[in-house]
């Protein structure tokens, strides 16, 4: 982030009575905790403030502080002096909900994922850094502002989910300092780890069954949630978030995928791996992306077809591997 930026900040922020932050749809730790630690802040100082996202907050971020307040809408009717886009590496990402160019004066576009496309007035990007939330921790410091123990915890939400608690190859050792900074400042790791991997009944019985699907085949693993499976055992989209790891952590599974049925023809791909080998090359052929080590896609496809159609692509990316 370089000094132009954050001066550019500093004025935008001084200017704007009103603004908006968004995240992308199925929202996450990073997206929310990073939105929830940026609304408190600037509700302190006086902004009018609106933090609306396209989909529901995942139960297991409803202890955050301000949570209650974050709105979900399809389509935002308002204008506002700043639009602040939090993780969408492109605008689909945040789900159409507003027309960024008629109804917010100046847009941000504040992001780690590679390949962004750069839609800002203002585009802060760094796909170093491990989470948003870094990148925001980092604005604020730089801003000079108090940090109190609520938006602490936000922070370091953010920034323990994204790297799945500080495990993925995104952690270095600025994100570790970063965490200590913040739990300085008051975040309380145990309280938030307790809700941040907290699961509940239906939701373990959709794991259950998850893992009775599950197939391997050399270094690939992947299993399927189809509607069905949704419906006969009650649990919601948000309980599976940290499904797809139990795949990812078996010892010989070196990329992981799961099949989540959304509709008749409509798929929801995700992506995770390990050792360097790269899902966002994968999750692009089906118009998806993300990191190298996370990635996703939506297939258009009834469940089975878009199964054999990832399949069939990441055979061939070992065999490409194999040869080079
Ligand atoms: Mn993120």
């Amino acid at each position: 982030m370089t000094d132009a930026q954050v001066k550019n900040i500093r004025e935008l922020l001084k200017k704007s009575k009103k603004i908006l932050l968004s995240t992308h749809i199925n929202p996450d730790g990073d997206g929310i905790g990073t939105g929830l630690a940026l609304m408190r802040k600037l509700l302190k100082m006086g902004k009018k403030v609106d933090f609306i996202n396209r989909d529901p907050l995942p139960e297991i971020y409803a202890f955050l502080p301000g949570s209650s307040q974050i709105k979900n809408s399809g389509k935002i009717t308002g204008t506002y002096d700043l639009a602040i886009v939090l993780e969408c590496p492109e605008l689909e990402r945040n789900g159409n909900i507003i027309d960024y160019k008629r109804q917010a004066v100046f847009t941000v576009n504040i992001d780690h994922h590679p390949g962004n496309t750069m839609y800002g007035n203002l585009n802060i990007v760094d796909p170093k850094a491990a989470a948003v939330g870094e990148q925001i921790f980092t604005l604020m410091k730089k801003l000079k502002w108090d940090i109190d123990a609520d938006m602490a915890a936000c922070l370091y939400t953010a920034i323990e989910t994204d790297t799945g608690s500080f495990r993925y190859s995104n952690t270095t050792p600025h994100t570790h300092i970063l965490a200590a900074e913040l739990l300085k400042l008051g975040a309380d790791p145990e309280e938030i780890s307790s809700h941040v991997y907290s699961t509940n009944v239906p939701g373990t019985r959709l794991l259950n069954m998850m893992l009775s699907k599950m197939r391997i085949e050399g270094k690939f693993g992947w299993s399927v949630l189809s509607r069905g499976m949704y419906k006969k055992t009650g649990a919601k989209e948000s309980d599976t978030d940290n499904f797809i790891n139990s795949i990812r952590s078996i010892r010989d599974v070196e990329i992981a995928v799961l099949f989540k049925e959304t509709g008749r023809s409509t798929v929801k791909v995700s992506f995770r791996s390990k050792n360097g080998a790269d899902v966002n090359v994968i999750a692009r052929k089906f118009n998806g992306g993300g990191h190298k080590h996370a990635a996703g896609c939506v297939i258009n496809l009834p469940l089975q077809k878009a199964v054999s159609g990832v399949a069939r692509e990441i055979r061939k990316y070992y065999r490409h591997k194999k040869a080079k």
